[in-house]
């Protein structure tokens, strides 16, 4: 059994539903085979939520931490490379806070990168007919402020549990005015159970195009 926790985030921004927490719940119902899954539903808080994913971190005591948020406007399953150390809101958190150029760890190391198998995962995922991405940057509001909190809290208190990030799409119900592009919440679950599927069963990556030119 391989344990695993799995997170997604409050509503934000006047949103009714996170479409990374729903599918989390639904990928953990039905988790594949040989997975112990355990969820949390992180607020979108600076700070708050990284308090709140070393709790679930130390009471679930996981091999693999996958933290999953929406990315409202993205097409596809993103699935992130790299955690930046700066807090850059670009709107204010459900606190009202908006922290401007900051980092998230003070003296922490300008990044870090996802240790899972990134580009596998995006394979897997296309091979079963969902549409995703490698991401090259998880922007610089409450997500990568958690991504990079995670793969920092891996680094220095934890160095056998491996880590990273997922984006998800609006779920369809969030884009009925149209011109936004959503997923179904079904789906994007069947695509964390795929990514949970190839983080289980790897831990080197492919060698697969997967860059980005800007
Ligand atoms: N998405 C936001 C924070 C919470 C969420 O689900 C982000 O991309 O930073």
């Amino acid at each position: 059994m391989t344990r695993v926790l799995l997170t997604g985030f409050e509503p934000f921004a006047g949103e009714v539903v996170n479409p990374s927490w729903e599918a989390v719940s639904l990928a953990a119902k039905e988790a594949p085979e040989g997975l112990e899954v355990a969820t949390a539903r992180l607020s979108c808080l600076f700070g708050t939520s990284l308090e709140e994913l070393r709790e679930a971190v130390g009471r679930t005591d996981p091999e693999v931490v996958i933290c999953v948020g929406q990315a409202g406007g993205q097409p596809d399953i993103a699935v992130e490379r790299v955690a930046i150390n700066v807090n850059d809101a670009r709107i204010p958190d459900n606190a009202g806070r908006q922290p401007i150029d900051e980092p998230v760890v003070p003296g922490g190391p300008a990044a870090y990168f996802a240790t899972l198998p990134v580009k596998a995962c995006v394979a897997a995922l296309q091979e079963a007919g969902l549409p995703a991405s490698v991401s090259q940057s998880a922007g610089t509001y409450v997500c990568n402020h958690v991504f990079y909190g995670l793969m920092h809290l891996i680094a220095t208190e934890r160095p056998t549990v491996r880590g990273g990030f997922v984006h998800v799409p609006f779920a369809p119900e969030q884009v009925v005015a149209g011109g936004r592009p959503a997923l179904p919440v079904s789906l994007v679950a069947e695509g964390l159970r795929g990514i949970l599927t190839v983080v289980a069963t790897r831990t080197q990556d492919i060698v697969a195009v997967g860059g980005a030119t800007h």
